[in-house]
């Protein structure tokens, strides 16, 4: 019998004898609670296989008409299966068809994705097959989630990329069972967030003169404008198209600093007398908002608008490498610090963040900042910090009882090269290979259970500065994003041959869907030298 091949892994498979076939008399049974998930089943089965696999309610009569031999596809919401958490799921493939089951929607899901893998590889194709058969192998599938943040951190600031790439994003991820997508939507060299209140931001903000070329030491730039964003209806889909995939979008508005572009559309934003521009180079801008209460109306009324476009529960508001030369020779902030009474401009970011924090809370949202949040003083109570900087932060949070998402940069920045290979496309700097991510568990050592709890769990980072195109993007997250998926699903200690074994035949699938995966092998030829990787052949 073959071995069924799910990645992430299940936390139980068991084969069980014969097989099943879908066929174009197959319904979908769903109760009117599950049809969301009935269509994304159909959007996920019906392209290859051309069957209209229509809604069918539980108990009606079917079957008697039917002329094919094909089995039906059951989803049952089951408040008994709490016990598998609030993600988990039971899949069984057997004579009497295919029964998914789940105390959640959420759950259902991850079951439609671990169905279609249960299929060959070209169900992930895009037109019907004719002739094709679809069998599935029987099994008893039950399985739940190690952490419940597992997440995909992808920056749409320093490249731009539009919604229908972000959509194919999301189906990637969720096919890997990762459910947040963190979107870093500001930052010095572009702002790709809608304002109605400051249509400046985008109009201006958006778009620099250009960018550097190659590596950012060469200190070259290639001449070509480069800009876009978002329109509040793309996000309000792209939520859409997320919650129809269990996958949460996390919107970060990185503050105060990484702000150029906004104070290039809004020069009052920021501390000096001059106009700037959007920023060409990478790096950190020292060019940072100011703290005035203007500027922290500015913050409150785009994270107003934040809320209204994204209803998870989780904001972030950045907080990552503010340098304070600004604020430190400004005299509105030495007045601000002497007015609060504050020890200096640490802690002026310390209390910026608050006032972030607490109009989040007002709405009923929780911070979340990456681990420099930790420096300006007491952090806002429900804060979350992500820990990139190492681990120190997030064991430091925990500790202090804070919840924290582990994403250091080794192994988690999937911006770094995969291997030591000269012929890797151009990355910015370090190493992460495959190996090392699926080696990684987000639990420090030493941190006892009581801190443990607090990390909610992990996810990987895909700055953009050197990932121009979306097949670059493609290239730095997969197969990696696979491996960190099977550390925050299946858990962490996984037999890296195993996994590499059953990797191969999973990039079968990513295959089917033309992703422009690092080939486990090394980089293609077609990926040398250039300014990223270049579609494969
Ligand atoms: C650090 S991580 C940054 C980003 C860069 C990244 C490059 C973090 C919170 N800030 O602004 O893009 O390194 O690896």
């Amino acid at each position: 019998m073959d071995e069924p091949i799910v990645v992430p892994r299940p936390t139980s498979l068991e084969r069980t004898a014969g097989s099943v076939a879908l066929d174009r008399s197959s319904v979908i049974v769903a109760p009117v609670a599950a049809r969301p998930v009935a269509a994304l089943l159909r959007a996920l089965l019906s392209p290859a296989t051309g069957y209209a696999l229509p809604d069918a309610q539980p108990g009606a009569p079917g079957g008697a008409e039917r002329d094919g031999v094909g089995v039906d596809i059951a989803l049952e919401v089951d408040p008994a299966l709490d016990r598998l958490g609030p993600e988990g799921y039971r899949l069984v493939v057997g004579d009497a068809g295919i029964g998914l089951s789940s105390s959640s929607l959420a759950g259902l899901q991850n079951a439609c994705q671990t169905l279609r893998q249960l299929v060959d590889p070209s169900i992930f194709g895009r037109a019907p097959r004719p002739g094709a058969a679809w069998t599935l192998p029987c099994v008893v599938v039950e399985d739940s989630p190690a952490f419940t943040w597992r997440g995909a951190h992808l920056d749409v600031a320093r490249h731009f990329f539009p919604a229908h790439v972000v959509s194919r994003f999301i189906d990637l991820i969720a096919l890997h069972k990762l459910n947040v997508l963190h979107l870093h939507l500001t930052d010095d060299q572009g702002w790709r967030f809608p304002s109605a209140a400051y249509p400046l931001l985008t109009e201006i903000g958006s778009w620099r003169a250009e960018s550097m070329l190659g590596h950012a030491r060469a200190g070259q730039f290639d001449g070509t404008p480069h800009g876009g964003a978002y329109t509040r209806s793309e996000l309000a889909d792209l939520v859409a198209y997320g919650a129809a995939r269990n996958v949460t979008i996390v919107p970060e508005i990185d503050l105060p600093g990484h702000t150029q572009a906004a104070i290039a559309a809004y020069p009052s934003l920021g501390n000096l007398d001059e106009t700037l521009e959007v920023w060409t180079r990478w790096g950190v801008s020292e060019h940072v908002l100011n703290t005035s209460d203007a500027a922290l109306d500015f913050c409150r009324t785009i994270l107003g608008e934040v809320l209204d476009v994204f209803p998870g529960t989780y904001v972030h508001v950045g907080g990552d490498e503010c340098p304070k030369t600004e604020w430190s020779t400004s005299a509105p902030a030495r007045a601000r610090i002497a007015e609060l009474g504050l020890a200096g401009e640490d802690e002026l970011q310390g209390w910026f963040t608050a006032q972030l924090g607490e109009f989040l809370a007002g709405n009923g949202r929780r911070l979340v900042g990456w681990d420099e949040i930790l420096e300006g003083g007491p952090l806002p109570v429900g804060a979350t910090v992500m820990s990139w900087r190492g681990t120190r932060g997030g064991v430091a949070a925990a500790r202090a009882g804070f919840d924290v998402v582990m994403c250091p940069e080794a192994p988690c920045y999937f911006d770094h090269y995969q291997s030591d290979d000269p012929e890797e496309p151009l990355a910015i700097h370090g190493r992460n290979t495959l190996a090392d991510v699926y080696a990684y568990d987000p639990v420090p050592d030493g941190l006892g259970a009581d801190a443990a709890h607090h990390v909610l769990g992990s996810q990987f980072e895909l700055w953009s500065e050197y990932l121009p195109r979306p097949e670059d993007v493609e290239y730095m997250a997969f197969p990696r994003a696979a491996a960190l998926a099977e550390v925050v699903w299946s858990g962490p200690g996984g037999d890296l041959a195993d996994f590499e074994r059953r990797l191969a035949v999973h990039l079968a699938r990513l295959d089917v869907l033309g992703v422009n995966y690092r080939p486990l092998a090394g980089p293609h030829p077609w990926q040398r030298g250039g300014r990223g990787a270049r579609r494969r052949p």
